[in-house]
């Protein structure tokens, strides 16, 4: 079991690896939502080196060592973690909560946030970072996507089944990259800066309305969505609402690629559920309003019709 290859001394700014190697510390980072892909940027982040806190909710005991399982093999990550309402100062904050989390977790820990806190938004869907900003004005606030493909087997057990690629950046648009991403650059996962975060934001996004409401109404795993020539349709039809809002809204090339780019997802994650199938079948929540809701809004200020996601919409909510 792996419990920690580094070391560092107080104060001293620097990290001594278990070979000797000495290395700037790196930044100490707090996690806000311990799901799989939180536990996952958990573990990379501790293993290079960088002190890692979980925040837990208010009541919650301390998280029991983290089972991080790859390619078959699992290792046990001791990671310290606090709760929301405690007091200790937070400089830079990841969190990785559902969509519909987002903005009451941020306000959860506000009280610990130093006054330029850096805050990194991880999370599916469009439409809280407006207001994290407006509710910390003072924070650097960037926004990531990720393709990692990770999910819990058990508590505190994560299997990272697929890797992928992080792109971050800054809320603000075009930024020069800043310091802790030197950190980040160092993480076992892929992560990439990018100054058109907004656009693959709505990449993203525009992906996630074409695959996971459907699923979610049909109960199938996104392969069926391309092999049944009925939800195929309404995936080709979800796809022509998509790019009218993806052109209006200024990412011409998003609507020229995504019928073939959703089909394109569909195949190479055929044997999947979808995050909002697997949120509908344990009886959670869906990030419906932050995925087709955000999409249909924006379909909304662009006076555009979107008669097949607005209803999905309704059948998803209504479910
Ligand atoms: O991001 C996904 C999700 O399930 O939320 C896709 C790409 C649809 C993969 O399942």
């Amino acid at each position: 079991a792996i419990v920690a290859d580094w070391a560092w001394r107080p104060n001293s700014g620097i990290v001594t690896r278990s070979t000797g190697q000495e290395i700037p510390m790196a930044k100490g980072w707090h996690i806000l939502g311990a799901g799989a892909i939180g536990c996952l940027f958990a573990d990379a982040l501790a293993s290079s080196g960088a002190p890692t806190t979980l925040v837990l909710r208010a009541n919650t005991p301390s998280a029991p060592p983290l089972q991080m399982e790859r390619n078959g093999q699992t290792h046990t990550r001791s990671l310290s973690s606090t709760n929301a309402p405690d007091v200790s100062p937070i400089d830079h904050l990841l969190v990785t909560t559902k969509a519909y989390d987002v903005v009451s977790s941020v306000n959860s820990v506000r009280h610990r946030l130093t006054a330029d806190a850096t805050i990194v938004l991880l999370a599916n869907g469009l439409g809280y970072a407006e207001d994290v900003a407006s509710l910390v004005p003072g924070a650097n606030l960037y926004c990531g996507t990720t393709t990692e493909g990770a999910f819990r087997r058990a508590p505190w057990h994560i299997c990272h089944a697929g890797r992928g690629q992080t792109l971050l950046g800054a809320f603000a648009g075009r930024a020069s990259t800043p310091d802790w991403f030197d950190d980040w650059q160092a993480l076992k996962l892929e992560c990439r800066w990018t100054n058109t975060i907004h656009a693959a934001l709505w990449h993203k996004l525009a992906i996630n309305c074409a695959i996971n409401p459907l699923t979610a109404r049909h109960r199938c795993h996104n392969g069926e969505l391309a092999n049944n020539p009925v939800f195929a349709r309404q995936v080709t039809e979800l796809c022509k609402e998509i790019a009218d809002v993806s052109r209006a809204a200024g990412f011409d090339d998003i609507a020229h690629s995504i019928k073939g780019d959703a089909f394109d997802v569909i195949q190479r994650t055929a044997a999947n559920r979808s995050s909002m199938l697997q949120d509908t079948l344990a009886g959670r929540s869906t990030e419906i309003e932050f995925i087709t809701g955000h999409l249909v809004n924006r379909a909304e200020q662009l006076d555009i019709e979107v008669p097949a996601n607005r209803d999905l919409l309704e059948q998803i909510r209504n479910a």
